[in-house]
């Protein structure tokens, strides 16, 4: 029989808090962008994709993720923009604390270094909070959202007809 697979990534995860603030921007830009309103406890920021792998390796990459070290860093939330290529419309940061690309530079390599597709982009942190978005005429304006980012989690992703549901799998502390 065919060995089950998980399509799995890598995240930063909101609190609800920070999520629930997160949708509401979300709910503005719907109303110049419309689209698709990513759901509140959906709300994240990918760190890495890995797609498919296969139940026998989850051990060796839960161990290798376990053994990256990277400090806590706060974020500041201050940018909304639309991507034309994808109609995404998403929120970031001016200017990303280096803690965060290293991060996700550290788990794509040691992902990579036991062999699994750490694929994906050139990391651009965005959370995706709309999709099939057209080009907004006027974002909406907000104060910046800080972000204490103190860990980060290996998420399942199932695809479903309502849309992707993730289940978090693992969590890692930062110092
Ligand atoms: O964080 P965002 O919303 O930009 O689009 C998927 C989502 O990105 C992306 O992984 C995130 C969590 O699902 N994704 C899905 N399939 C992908 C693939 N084959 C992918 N990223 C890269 N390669």
């Amino acid at each position: 029989m065919a060995e089950e697979s998980r399509r799995l990534f890598l995240a930063l995860w909101p609190e609800p808090a920070l999520a629930e603030r997160l949708h509401q921007l979300a709910g503005e830009a719907h109303r110049d962008c419309g689209g698709r309103i990513m759901r509140r406890e959906t709300l994240h920021l990918t760190l890495a994709f890995i797609g498919a792998v296969g139940e026998g390796r989850l051990p060796e990459l839960l161990e290798t993720l376990g053994r990256i070290r990277a400090p806590r860093f706060r974020m500041q939330l201050d940018a909304l923009g639309h991507w034309a290529h994808n109609h995404i419309l998403w929120a970031g940061c001016t200017h990303a604390p280096p803690a965060l690309p290293q991060l996700a530079a550290d788990i794509r390599r040691e992902v990579a270094a036991i062999g699994l597709p750490a694929s994906g982009p050139a990391f651009v942190p965005h959370m995706t909070l709309l999709r099939k978005a057209h080009a907004p005429c006027e974002l909406p304006v907000f104060d910046a959202l800080a972000w204490d980012v103190a860990e980060w989690v290996l998420v399942e992703s199932r695809l479903t007809p309502q849309g992707a549901d993730y289940q978090p799998l693992a969590a890692w502390a930062l110092g």
